[in-house]
């Protein structure tokens, strides 16, 4: 299946793959000369952030838009991540040192293989994937990132969830020592999400272990995180410590936090305000101030592929 939406940004408001690729050539050449004249901090310094390592076997994915991506400046520093602070310019600042190996992921609930498993044995089985996906924040601004990950609905189908379970809950590690932001009660912590067995096993769903082909930032949710592209942002729970399978509707920290703005669906609805605002029209990062904000679209423009999975169901109740 390829989803194909009409492209709504001017080549003006992007920063090219081109430019991408100069700044990433900049940096690394930057790396090994300074590797042998300055000192680590001195290096620092010169290079504000170093690239990560190359990801191996990456193959395009059907599902990916043809909107250009933002740029990795903009994917890297504007970011949601209350681990390491409220302000979207905190993740990448006090994200910098947190180490995300070694690293386990614990299955647990209604499912055949539970049990903690290492991160790279957890993503071993699946392909690498890089898709393309526009995401959408409930506070109206959107980018269009490219991930890469491995199938949600093939991780799923491999951990066989028994009859019993009809959802997946998402847990991010919780640790006052590493993530200097749980030190205040901002959230009721560990942050939790969660999604039906439905959703979850939708083909379009994925969890992300790197961005531009490159393994996974810190402040974007290092070593793994969810992307769900017809939900709002913060349903992208970064850095999973924990996966269950259960019967009830599990707690997600958004609604547990504030039940009347954030619901357990979270799906993309322009049609319905958020209490303190209007969610019609977006504003996409990095395409400058004077730039025109676009108007939002139903399911962030995935309706096609999930429309289905809420038939019956009354969006404004279920939001
Ligand atoms: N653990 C955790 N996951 C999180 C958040 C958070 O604060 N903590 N913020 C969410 C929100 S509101 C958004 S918009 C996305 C942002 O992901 P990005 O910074 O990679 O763009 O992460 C989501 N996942
Ligand atoms: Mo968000």
């Amino acid at each position: 299946m390829l989803i194909k939406k009409p492209s709504d940004i001017r080549p003006s408001e992007i920063t090219s793959q081109t430019n991408y690729l100069n700044r990433r050539d900049f940096i690394r050449a930057g790396a090994i000369a300074g590797g042998t004249l300055l000192a680590p901090n001195a290096l620092g310094a010169l290079v504000p952030e170093g690239r990560l390592a190359k990801l191996p076997g990456v193959i395009e994915s059907p599902y990916s838009t043809d909107q250009e991506p933002n740029s990795y400046d903009d994917i890297t520093t504007y970011n949601n991540y209350y681990e390491f602070g409220t302000g979207k310019g905190d993740p990448v600042v006090y994200a910098r040192d947190f180490e995300p190996r070694p690293w386990t992921i614990t299955v647990e609930g209604e499912a055949e293989k539970t049990g903690t498993f290492d991160f790279e044995d957890f993503v071993k089985p699946f392909d690498l994937e890089e898709r393309i996906y526009r995401m959408r924040c409930v506070e109206a601004w959107s980018m269009v990132i490219p991930w890469v990950g491995i199938s949600l609905a093939a991780v799923v189908k491999h951990l066989q969830p028994t009859s019993k379970a009809k959802y997946v809950a998402f847990e991010t590690l919780n640790d006052p020592e590493r993530m200097p932001g749980v030190r205040r009660r901002v959230l009721d912590w560990p942050y939790r999400e969660g999604l039906t067995i439905a959703e979850a096993t939708n083909p379009l769903p994925i969890l992300a272990v790197g961005l531009y082909g490159e393994t996974l930032p810190n402040q974007n949710g290092a070593p793994i995180r969810l992307v769900v592209p017809w939900k709002y942002g913060f349903k992208g729970i970064k850095s999973i410590v924990g996966i269950r399978f259960t019967e009830r509707r599990p707690q997600t920290s958004w609604n547990m936090s504030q039940p009347r703005e954030y619901g357990f669906y979270a799906n993309v609805n322009p049609e319905v305000d958020h209490p303190r605002w209007s969610q019609a029209r977006e504003r996409r990062i990095g395409a400058g101030v004077f730039a025109s904000k676009q108007p939002t679209l139903m399911f962030n423009g995935y309706g096609e592929q999930v429309a289905h999975l809420y038939k019956g169901l009354d969006l404004r109740r279920n939001f």
